[in-house]
């Protein structure tokens, strides 16, 4: 016998996109249930974005989930671009009078499920078999099984936020929607070790051998990415061997301040950039990397996300508060003018700080020119500041 239920808005994935959707819907007083298919400690336990733009940090306050963030988090005036041990500082602040926040996504989703546990919002984890139907008439259903007991809810609203591998997108019929893709051939592999960072700000580096990041969690936990093969496994990267290579890659007047230890966590993740068009198919919203996929050099995956559940929340709250579809029906296009231009400079960003296999001498050159003039042009830096910090919401 299916057990049968009704809401306002099925969101499927509790990651941070649905579980800030969640939220912001119930302080408006919005009824929805969440759906995921791992359980709270699985999702709390990926380690995977790390800095957050000023309108992550705002909605995150919006959605009373900010608390711990401000006790603990680390503000950053400005970050690092070097080339072969030529560093560079973008001054965001001095060239914006903004500020990012470097705080885990690892924390914002255990906030977020800390304000959740004060509410009494329903959710359902560890479901399977989850089936998306009827987006084109007045109710949609979502089918999916848990305990072996199968559930449908009716619902007004889906919310696609179950990230690049859910169900979501697939729900828009093939002829309706358009992928946009780039793949680079190369990953990150990053890990996580109980050792001060080498800097206080963070490093991103394209060295000869490739690239490396130096980022951190706090002012005891760092994060360091180095650019590997596709194939590569972390078999072949024990810590010694990640150690020296990131050491070479950030070169010998930082090295000195690189304290190396057991990393504690460690994994490679593809680089790639994707887009679906429309990001809205009849009752079914799609947010965050349900989506779209960013390179995680621009830091965007997070706050795209976060961006998107802004806009879509307050989409809903115009609809049942005041009747209004003007946002709803606007949602796909307003959103995807701002996906574009954020994956257009994470691409850039990408292009000019990795080693790409493909790469002749000319391009080398071309990206040590691009370095240079971002080096002497106090209006090239500013552009890189304005989309780090975050480009204006349209909302
Ligand atoms: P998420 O992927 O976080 O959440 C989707 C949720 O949906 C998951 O909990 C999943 O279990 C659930 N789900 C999936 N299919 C389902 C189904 N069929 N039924 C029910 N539930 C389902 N960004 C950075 O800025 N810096 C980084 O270093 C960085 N590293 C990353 C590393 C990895 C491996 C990945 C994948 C992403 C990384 N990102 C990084 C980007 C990351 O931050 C994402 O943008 C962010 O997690 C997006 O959040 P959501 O859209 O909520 O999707
Ligand atoms: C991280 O700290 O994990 C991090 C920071 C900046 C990025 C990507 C990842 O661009």
């Amino acid at each position: 016998m299916t057990k049968f239920v009704k809401t306002c808005v099925c969101i499927i994935g509790s990651g941070p996109s649905g579980l800030l959707l969640s939220q912001l819907l119930a302080n408006a007083g919005i009824d929805s249930i969440i759906l995921d298919r791992q359980d709270r400690l699985t999702i709390e336990a990926r380690v995977r974005a790390g800095v957050l733009e000023q309108g992550t940090v705002d909605a995150l306050e919006e959605a009373g989930a900010a608390d711990r963030l401000h006790r603990e988090a680390l503000v950053h005036e400005g970050f690092e671009l070097a080339f072969n041990g030529v560093r560079h500082r973008i001054n965001v602040a001095g060239l914006t009078g903004k500020t990012v926040t470097v705080y885990g996504q690892t924390e914002v989703t255990k906030d977020l499920f800390d304000r959740r546990e004060q509410g009494c919002q329903q959710y359902y984890f560890d479901v399977s078999k989850v089936l998306i139907c009827d987006l084109e008439i007045n109710k949609s259903n979502v089918f999916f099984e848990k305990d072996g007991q199968k559930h449908q809810i009716e619902c007004d609203y889906i919310a696609g936020c179950d990230g690049s591998r859910g169900v979501s997108r697939g729900a828009i019929p093939t002829g309706k929607r358009r992928l946009f893709e780039r793949t680079y051939p190369f990953g990150w592999l990053g890990v996580l070790t109980e050792r001060p960072p080498l800097s206080h700000e963070l490093i991103y580096a394209n060295h000869d051998r490739g690239f490396a990041l130096a980022s951190m969690r706090s002012p005891h936990r760092s994060r360091y990415y180095v650019q590997c093969g596709l194939e590569d496994s972390l078999i072949q990267w024990p810590d010694d061997r990640f150690w020296e290579e990131l050491a070479i890659r950030i070169g010998p007047e930082l090295v000195n301040n690189l304290q190396t230890g057991p990393s504690f966590e460690k994994s490679i993740v593809p680089l790639r950039s994707m887009v679906v068009e429309p990001m809205r198919y009849g009752n079914l919203f799609l947010a965050g990397d349900a989506a779209h996929i960013v390179p995680p050099t621009g830091a965007k995956g997070l706050n795209l996300a976060v961006a998107d559940v802004r806009v879509l929340a307050k989409a809903l709250v115009e609809h049942y508060k005041y009747g209004s579809d003007k946002y709803l029906d606007a949602y796909s296009e307003v959103v995807l003018k701002r996906v574009w231009k954020v994956e257009r400079f994470s691409w850039q960003l990408s292009m000019l700080m990795h080693q790409f296999p493909e790469h002749g001498l000319f391009e080398k050159r071309m990206q040590r020119a691009e370095f240079d003039y971002i080096s002497q042009s106090e209006s090239a830096s500013r552009s890189i500041a304005e989309n780090y910090v975050g480009l204006p919401l349209e909302i």
